[in-house]
């Protein structure tokens, strides 16, 4: 019997999403196993290590030791440093992070625009050219009034660093305020080498669209992010804005709940079943401290069994108490 010659069934550019998940481990190991794209530790009690793979990031978490974050692909891993900004790559995925001392570099504006310039420089030396998911963590966020608020200002250099970086249109995002030492700017990504797909909240106006009150260069993100594959969904910070109004001013019940709206009107427009399970990793960001029982409550009786990780940080909006993130597989 002659054997026939078939083409595997398999796309050999197929893109299975990174399993981004919790896990309570020592560093050493989960930097140890095969696949390991990116691992992240969470406030000062975290660990440190010089794996370029490795990032630090200064939140706080709210209920007891944060749990490592692991990013996870089927594929041999390579990473390198390069100055402040470190990498790491495998499987048409790619993980870059950057981190600056405002002090170094001329204050907030300038130093969010060389953060976007050199991540641009980098990405375009690469094969995985599509920004699917950008964090934004800053120092200080609500800090000064009006148009010279740190946000705005943050605003304003990504937009005039990035250029051409998001021409074919803007990566998911999140952009909290950490309350560790102000001067320190951390971006960081996940990129591939095919594209997604952005996906806008029929809630809300797209935040580049936001009227000019917001400050003279609107946000630079997308709501979500569908991975190429159509596996997994990457969902931007969410908070309690409507249209573009920061819906009920100083109270967290009705902006919790107007949160879950939002999340549920995301992933009906990406075409995905409703709700979060066991494998859906969140970030829940709560302003006030004082507030976190309260959130933890809501988010057992609302989201039983998703995993979600409560961090101390300022939303953008000064009104805003709460924000979430995260992923959602298919
Ligand atoms: C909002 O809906 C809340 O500036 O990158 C959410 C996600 C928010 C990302 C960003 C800001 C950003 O406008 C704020």
């Amino acid at each position: 019997m002659v054997q026939g010659c078939e083409s595997p069934l398999i796309d050999p550019l197929a893109r299975r999403a990174p399993q981004v998940s919790y896990r309570v481990t020592p560093t050493a190991s989960v930097l140890a196993e095969a696949g390991t794209l990116a691992v992240f530790g969470f406030g000062q009690a975290a660990p440190h290590s010089d794996d370029p793979r490795y990032l630090r990031v200064p939140l706080e978490a709210l209920d007891g030791p944060a749990p490592l974050e692991l990013w996870q692909v089927d594929a041999t891993v390579s990473s390198g440093q390069d100055g402040a900004l470190r990498w790491s790559a495998g499987g048409g995925w790619l993980f870059a992070a950057i981190e600056l001392d405002e002090d170094e570099h001329g204050g907030a504006t300038t130093t969010a625009q060389l953060a976007y310039a050199r991540l641009h420089q980098f990405v375009a030396s690469r094969s995985e050219q599509h920004v699917l998911r950008v964090w934004n963590y800053l120092g200080a966020i609500n800090h000064g009034d009006g148009d010279a608020e740190r946000y705005k200002h943050f605003c304003e250099g990504r937009a005039s660093g990035m250029g051409d970086f998001f021409a074919e249109g803007f990566p998911a995002a999140t952009a909290i305020g950490h309350l560790g030492e102000t001067p320190r700017l951390q971006v960081y990504l996940l990129a591939c080498d095919r594209p997604g797909q952005r996906i806008e909240n029929p809630r809300q106006v797209s935040a580049w669209c936001y009227p000019r009150q917001y400050g003279r260069t609107p946000p630079s993100f997308a709501r979500a992010m569908s991975l190429p594959g159509g596996d997994a969904l990457a969902i931007s910070g969410t908070a309690a804005v409507v249209g573009h109004a920061s819906a009920h001013q100083d109270d967290l019940d009705a902006q919790l709940g107007e949160t879950m709206l939002n999340l549920d009107a995301l992933l009906a427009n990406a075409g995905m079943s409703s709700g979060f399970d066991s494998q859906s990793p969140l970030k829940a960001y709560v302003r006030h401290h004082a507030d976190a029982a309260r959130v933890r409550e809501f988010l057992d009786a609302r989201l039983p069994g998703v995993p979600v990780l409560m961090l101390h940080g300022d939303i953008c909006r000064s009104e805003l108490l709460f924000e979430i993130d995260g992923w959602r597989y298919a």
